[in-house]
């Protein structure tokens, strides 16, 4: 539930339901309006208990066919379950259940007496998902009915949640200076190769959807900006079908000038060590609706553990030991896989940064990393991960900004400079050396929250199978 303290009056409703709860006391004989879903109705004859519920507290209302017109009471009394209804009424206290009536929730002390009310849209029945008992459905069932499951309290929680962790990241980044910015989403050139490109056709010409920020987000600090940051959608045709992988997901994407791959891990580190701090003082009663949950589910609790700083530093080829050591097979060369991080975060259960990957293993727009080889005698990069568990939440890493080597490595990545002209020509005028990240923010949450998969903290996930609704 929202708190609503601060909420202005609106055409449907004097009081949200959480003020008249929250300033039940003062209010007692007021009269308010409060309009919400209807979650339980009862009571039979001349009388009816509706306990309404809004995105901010619910409270129950009287209704009695004697105080109110009875074409109203009649069809509020018949009223089906999450139908919404407006109520008008003073404040009171609540009358105690019937002896042997019991709640079906905790309700407030308050309730509202009714004299005039409506209908505003019935609901159908039956509820193609439960919204307050507990009905077992798959994750799919729920997301085909995502505006049923989103009524559902700890489904709403986890979006609360979303909007502060986003919240936090944007205060804390302008706190050091970014600003915000958007980079367009219909393209010409990959960001990130070229396999995973979704095609569009853009009038009479062939175009792609954005893969990742990267190239204008770098031009924007070729542009002198100095410090940006954008938190928006990027597509990959990826065929995966996994718990982490979505087709279209939410980049939170930095870039800094006169920055290495260390200054930017260390916005990083600090950006979630300030989330996870801000959550743990503002938000703990949405972790605790989530917790709820996940206990009447026989899923342990979550708790938030603010990281110490400054996060482990595990170079890659550290890290390839430690997997090595751990039992794993791997080669120096090769890529880190899931079943790799769980050795490595046997060692590092929170989150890590793995910097300095090999060279051949990063983007054309990574920096190599000078005066150092890899235990093979591999170039290494200034490229670097963020993992937490399994799971890679962030990329990033210092850039190359001299235009020859760019063009040398595009080259040497089978790509054609003239393809990428737009973004090569921003680098001939004076480029200031920079560096930055991008963090799938489902998975950030996926680590807040203890969901198991990012569709639970995606609005309406895109996926193989899914692009409705
Ligand atoms: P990368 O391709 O590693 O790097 O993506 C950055 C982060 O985005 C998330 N992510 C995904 N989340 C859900 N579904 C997907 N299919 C998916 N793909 C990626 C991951 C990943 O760590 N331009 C660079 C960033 C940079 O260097 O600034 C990039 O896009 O959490």
């Amino acid at each position: 539930m929202r708190d609503s303290t601060e909420w202005k009056p609106t055409s449907y409703r004097s009081h949200t339901i959480g003020q008249v709860v929250e300033l039940g006391e003062s209010l007692l004989g007021s009269e308010v309006t409060i309009s919400g879903y209807a979650e339980t109705v009862r009571g039979r004859g001349a009388i009816c208990f509706l306990l309404l519920r809004d995105g901010t507290g619910r409270i129950q209302a009287f209704l009695k066919r004697d105080n109110m017109d009875e074409d109203s009471f009649d069809s509020i009394q018949s009223a089906s379950r999450e139908s919404t209804v407006q109520v008008t009424g003073l404040v009171a206290q609540k009358r105690p259940p019937k002896v042997g009536e019991g709640e079906p929730v905790p309700l407030p002390e308050y309730e509202v007496n009714v004299s005039s009310g409506t209908i505003l849209a019935e609901a159908s029945t039956p509820l193609p998902i439960g919204v307050i008992d507990d009905v077992q459905v798959g994750l799919h069932v729920r997301l085909d009915n995502r505006h049923l499951d989103l009524r559902r309290e700890h489904v709403n929680a986890m979006f609360q949640l979303r909007s502060r962790v986003l919240q936090y990241g944007r205060d804390h980044l302008i706190s050091e200076g970014f600003q915000e910015i958007n980079s367009p989403k219909i393209i010409a050139a990959a960001a990130e190769g070229g396999t995973n490109l979704f095609p569009i056709k853009y009038f009479e010409t062939d175009a792609f959807l954005s893969q990742s920020p990267q190239l204008y987000k770098q031009l924007a600090i070729l542009g002198g900006l100095e410090r940006v940051f954008e938190i928006g959608p990027a597509f990959r045709a990826e065929k995966h079908d996994t718990y982490r992988h979505l087709n279209e997901f939410i980049s939170f994407d930095i870039e800094g000038a006169w920055m290495d791959d260390e200054d930017v891990m260390g916005v990083q580190e600090r950006m979630i060590h300030y989330i996870w701090s801000q959550v743990k003082v503002n938000d703990q009663h949405l972790m605790d609706k989530v917790n709820e949950y996940r206990e009447s589910q026989g899923k342990g609790k979550i708790t938030i553990e603010i990281p110490s700083l400054p996060f482990p530093r595990i170079p890659y080829c550290d890290a390839i030991e430690i997997v090595k050591g751990g039992g794993g097979e791997i080669d120096w060369g090769d890529d880190i896989e899931s079943h790799h991080c769980d050795l490595i975060a046997a060692k590092f259960p929170g989150f890590h940064f793995i910097p300095k990957w090999p060279m051949a293993m990063k983007p054309f727009y990574i920096h190599h990393k000078e005066g150092e080889e890899g235990s093979s005698g591999g170039q290494l990069s200034r490229g670097f991960d963020l993992n937490y568990g399994r799971d890679e939440m962030t990329s990033g890493g210092a850039r190359e900004h001299r235009v020859d080597v760019l063009e040398s490595n595009l080259r040497n990545m089978g790509l054609d400079p003239d393809d990428f002209s737009f973004y090569t020509d921003g680098f001939r005028y004076g480029a200031p050396p920079h560096a930055g990240w991008g963090l799938g923010v489902a998975r950030l949450l996926m680590v807040l929250t203890g969901a198991g998969n990012v569709r639970e903290v995606v609005l309406f996930p895109r996926d193989r199978s899914r692009v409705t609704p």
